[in-house]
């Protein structure tokens, strides 16, 4: 498993309130979002990793989700091309930032288009979901790139979910967190697998911090599974994020 030393994030600007989304949950609460991000941000540091904080950015209401508009690697950072075109723009700031961090940069390029969050690494192997945001020259791009560094890919059509990490994560341990169209799926039968309940479907974006899984509180069932598994869980509020279709992962970049 990869030892994480850095993290960066956003914090979330007041037009967060106005974040795409498909979830009937009603709007974010700034304030309430604010503090979330701040216990995303304590529980991250406590898994022994530094934080970078970025400064929010009134014009892109979705830039906190910081990992949909990057790829970062040991070797390199992806900058991607968004498929929400509200939150393609996010991408020229986040380059900037990880200049202090990365020499080597590659990008996404039209008419490819592709989103962190469809991005799924597992030790070598990149999987890619194909989803409204990724279509499949942007995936092909990205497969090219990380081939030339080493690193190996393959894409997972999408039927239902935003993004492919929306419904599926690696946890390490050769596991994943599995749920709705990933249960059973034939590209994962190799792994061990923990099902996401139906009405837990929002548990199955967690994190793997190092010795740590860190997950959204409030999903008894998953984190039972998680537990019984061996795992080592913290947990972090993300309600005013999921709010807006924003899971756990998507809050960071971790490198
Ligand atoms: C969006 O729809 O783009 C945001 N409201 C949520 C982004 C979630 N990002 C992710 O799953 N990687």
């Amino acid at each position: 498993m990869l030892k994480f030393k850095q993290i960066i994030v956003k914090e979330p600007g007041k037009s967060v309130v106005h974040g795409l989304t498909t979830a009937n949950l009603g709007q974010p609460d700034y304030d309430k979002a604010i503090l979330q991000h701040r216990e995303y941000i304590r529980v991250l540091q406590s898994c022994g990793v530094e934080v970078k904080i970025l400064p929010p950015d009134e014009d892109y209401p979705d830039s906190c989700f910081v990992e949909d508009p990057a790829v970062v690697t040991e070797k390199m950072a992806i900058i991607t091309n968004p498929g929400a075109p509200s939150r393609n723009g996010e991408t020229i700031a986040i380059k900037r930032a990880l200049e202090e961090f990365f020499d080597i940069f590659e990008y996404i390029r039209a008419p490819g288009t592709l989103e962190g969050g469809d991005v799924m690494r597992v030790e070598n192997h990149f999987y890619i979901g194909l989803s409204n945001r990724t279509n499949a020259a942007g995936a092909n791009q990205f497969i090219n790139i990380v081939s030339q560094y080493g690193f190996e890919g393959s894409v997972v059509p999408l039927k239902k979910m935003l993004h492919l990490k929306t419904g599926v994560n690696y946890i390490g341990d050769n596991t994943l967190l599995v749920a709705g169209e990933f249960i059973e799926h034939p590209q994962f039968c190799e792994f061990n697998q923990i099902v996401v309940d139906e009405d837990e479907m929002y548990a199955a974006n967690c994190i793997r911090i190092n010795d740590y899984v860190v997950m959204p509180a409030g999903f008894p069932k998953t984190e039972a599974k998680l537990v019984e598994a061996g795992f080592l869980i913290k947990k972090v509020h993300m309600s005013e994020f999921q709010k807006i279709d924003g899971g756990l992962s998507c809050l960071s970049l971790r490198f």
